[in-house]
């Protein structure tokens, strides 16, 4: 029996990718290293010093930098960030998800959310998403980055639900492997080569099918 549904935010309720982007390229400006699309992919579901650390690395800088200078850059990045998504709004959530979100509900299945992105109860509120959602893991409070469990495994305990009986959703790699680790069922939105860990794979978040993710659930 499915107790919960829980959600990644960015890249499957709305694309805050770009703005995440954005933010990092000119914060990359700063310190004077490039950043480009495909290496972005790679910061997906990624904490924000943990992409820092990355960027820096890319950049042959990761010695360069004070604990304390680390902080004050991803400040920064944090800045800009925010100040691109004060203007997200309804219009921004992701085709399907919203009836994909009234579905569940009608189904009196619970929903959480796993996002490792601390504006994230910020860009629900921006969406009008709020009120779906019984528990919002904390990412202040997780210390391991996906691929690691630790989000999933929040949400779900804060749903008061077992992992065995969750579907987690979501759109990058190390969000399938942090679902899979945490022993739930496992949806990809997006490519299905590179989500190929995934139990099902849908191809955008339009084709999502509520029914089509409870029959193979149940089949697995
Ligand atoms: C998101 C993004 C990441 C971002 C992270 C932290 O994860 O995909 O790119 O670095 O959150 O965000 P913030 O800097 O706002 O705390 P998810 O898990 O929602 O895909
Ligand atoms: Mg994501």
């Amino acid at each position: 029996m499915i107790e919960a549904f829980i959600f990644d935010l960015d890249g499957v309720i709305t694309d805050t990718a770009k703005f995440h982007y954005l933010a990092w390229k000119e914060l990359g400006l700063k310190i004077d290293i490039e950043i480009d699309e495909e290496f972005n992919e790679s910061l997906k579901g990624i904490s924000r010093m943990e992409s820092l650390e990355r960027i820096l690395i890319k950049g042959n800088k990761q010695n360069e930098f004070t604990l304390k200078e680390k902080e004050d850059l991803a400040n920064d990045k944090n800045k800009y960030y925010v100040e691109l998504i004060k203007h997200i709004s309804p219009k921004d959530i992701l085709p399907g998800i919203e009836n994909l979100l009234k579905e569940i509900k009608l189904n009196n299945i619970k929903i959480g959310l796993a996002s490792a992105s601390k504006n994230a109860t910020m860009v629900l509120n921006n969406l009008g998403l709020n009120s779906y959602f019984d528990f919002i893991a904390d990412a202040a409070k997780c210390k391991n980055s996906k691929p690691n469990p630790e989000i999933f495994i929040m949400a779900a305990n804060g749903l008061d639900v077992d992992p065995l009986n969750s579907i987690g959703i979501e759109d990058a790699m190390a969000g399938i492997d942090a679902i899979n680790s945490a022993n739930m069922y496992s949806v990809g939105v997006g490519d299905k080569d590179s989500l190929n860990k995934a139990n099902i794979v849908f191809e955008n978040t339009q084709t999502i099918d509520f029914n089509q993710i409870v029959n193979s659930y149940k089949a697995c």
